[in-house]
């Protein structure tokens, strides 16, 4: 007979703790929750009053103050949530809020192209600790969110197929788990920059993956390793489409991650945290700008970013390519399989959409030393001069180059070119493009052809031929 505090020891070891809630039901600490390599530390989430998860509303009535609501029908039916509109939830990530001005400024967009409940789901309360509390009280908040799309599908009989779920960092698996505890029949969620530690290589139960919804679209900003290059997001491909723009590592316009400054993962977000997390935050810039350019982000199939940027995966494919963010689900093939990656290219702060096409200049003139440039122009506005090449410029070179413009053109009327060398040469010497032809990413094509020559620096206009 073994001594019972003997006994209780190896009951201890063989059973985890588990906490319950009446509304919530149960949370354990058992594998894969805690005590995996992941998440070595048997630790449980906090009280659904503790972590006091928030929905703030906000509709086309009320676009700039928030009505809190509550898992409730008659605070629901009291409020401006209309039934016959899609409802959207925003969850943020760790040390953020609901309030903070990111995810209100990303349903103000959607009330510019849409009408829909924007709710803005706060549980600073249990965000503002360390890491490792934060990603187990996400339980809790997938749980509410999971209860109150319950209660809007009982209560008000609206559908699950109306509902999307828009998560950042550790918000993403929040969603995931709002998902899961629905059983996947929620239309959407889509994973901002989903957070690498505590998640990555851990099983789907725990994390954000592509059976937590009908769709599930993932943005990857920050994907380097948490150690040592401290990339908060993941780099696992986690949802039906997964996005890596700029290569998913280091967005333009970001400075590399300040590794000098941060001590571990609680200190991230810690004095500045555009200037730190800038990789991480751009997901959710991202998708916001996504909201009000239709266009302006289409991800491109392709095996890696390497690829994509030797001009490998151009045009779209004839099914088309998917556009990151707000409208990836106009994508037709978007629940073919899962684990659909695409690249793409995007503008630094100010202007992040970007049109790409393909170039191809036909070289006329004498043999120097220079840089080719091309800007087009079209029916919808004119691109800046981008280059297309930059070496030995032969006659009857063809120099083939992609170019992401800040502008979609729409259909082009001219092209224009330009070379220049910066080398002082007594001989003034003279080069043209006898044709240029550009390709759009739907596969359209114009050519346009001169029979001229210029002098560096002087632009040579090119007509339809
Ligand atoms: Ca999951
Ligand atoms: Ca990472």
């Amino acid at each position: 007979m073994l001594p019972i505090w003997a006994l209780a020891l190896l009951l201890g070891t063989a059973v985890g703790k588990e906490l319950c809630f009446q509304r919530l039901g149960c949370f354990s600490d058992d594998a894969p929750w805690a005590g995996i390599v992941e998440r070595p530390l048997k630790i449980l989430p906090w009280s659904p009053k503790k972590v006091n998860t928030r929905f703030l509303l906000y509709t086309n009535e009320n676009p700039t103050t928030y009505q809190e609501l509550v898992a409730d029908s008659s605070t629901i039916e009291a409020s401006n949530f209309k039934t016959d509109r899609k409802t959207r939830f925003i969850i943020h990530g760790f040390i953020d809020k609901g309030e903070e001005s990111w995810l209100a400024n990303m349903c103000k967009n959607m009330f510019q192209v849409e009408s829909v409940n924007c709710i803005c789901v706060d549980w600073k309360s249990g965000s503002h600790t360390g890491y490792t509390q934060a990603s187990q009280n996400i339980r809790i908040v997938g749980a509410e969110v999971a209860y109150f799309i319950d209660v809007l599908q009982s209560a008000l009989n609206y559908s699950l197929s109306n509902v999307h779920i828009i998560g950042h960092s550790l918000g993403s698996h929040a969603a995931g788990e709002a998902g899961r505890r629905t059983n996947g029949t929620v239309a959407r969620i889509t994973g901002l920059d989903p957070a690498e530690p505590c998640f990555e290589g851990t099983p789907e139960l725990v994390r954000l993956d592509a059976s937590d919804a009908q769709f599930v679209d993932i943005i990857h900003t920050d994907a380097a390793p948490i150690i040592p290059n401290m990339g908060f997001g993941t780099s696992q491909i986690s949802g039906h489409l997964d996005f890596f723009p700029n290569g998913g590592i280091h967005m333009t316009g970001c400075k590399k991650n300040i590794l000098s400054q941060i001590v571990d993962i609680d200190g991230i977000w810690e004095g500045s945290r555009d200037f730190v997390a800038c990789n991480h935050l751009r997901s959710y810039k991202y998708y916001t700008d996504s909201i009000l350019n239709p266009g302006g982000f289409a991800g491109y199939p392709c095996g890696s970013y390497e690829a994509f940027t030797e001009n490998k995966c151009f045009p779209c494919p004839s099914e088309g390519c998917p556009q990151m963010g707000h409208y990836a689900d106009r994508f037709p093939g978007k629940t073919k399989e899962v684990g659909q990656t695409f690249y793409l290219n995007t503008g630094d702060l100010g202007s992040f959409p970007r049109w790409r096409y393909k170039v191809v200049v036909v070289l006329s003139g004498k043999r120097v030393r220079g840089h080719v440039l091309v800007s087009l122009f079209g029916d919808q506005g004119n691109s800046k001069q981008y280059e297309v090449f930059k070496g030995v410029l032969r006659p009857d070179a063809i120099l083939a180059n992609e170019i992401d413009s800040d502008v979609d053109v729409g259909d082009l009327q001219t092209v224009k070119f330009v070379w220049y060398n910066n080398i002082i040469n007594p001989t003034l010497p003279k080069v043209g493009a006898s044709q240029i032809t550009v390709e759009r990413n739907d596969g359209k094509t114009y050519n346009f052809c001169s029979q001229s020559t210029v002098r560096e620096n002087v632009l040579l206009t090119l007509t339809p031929c």
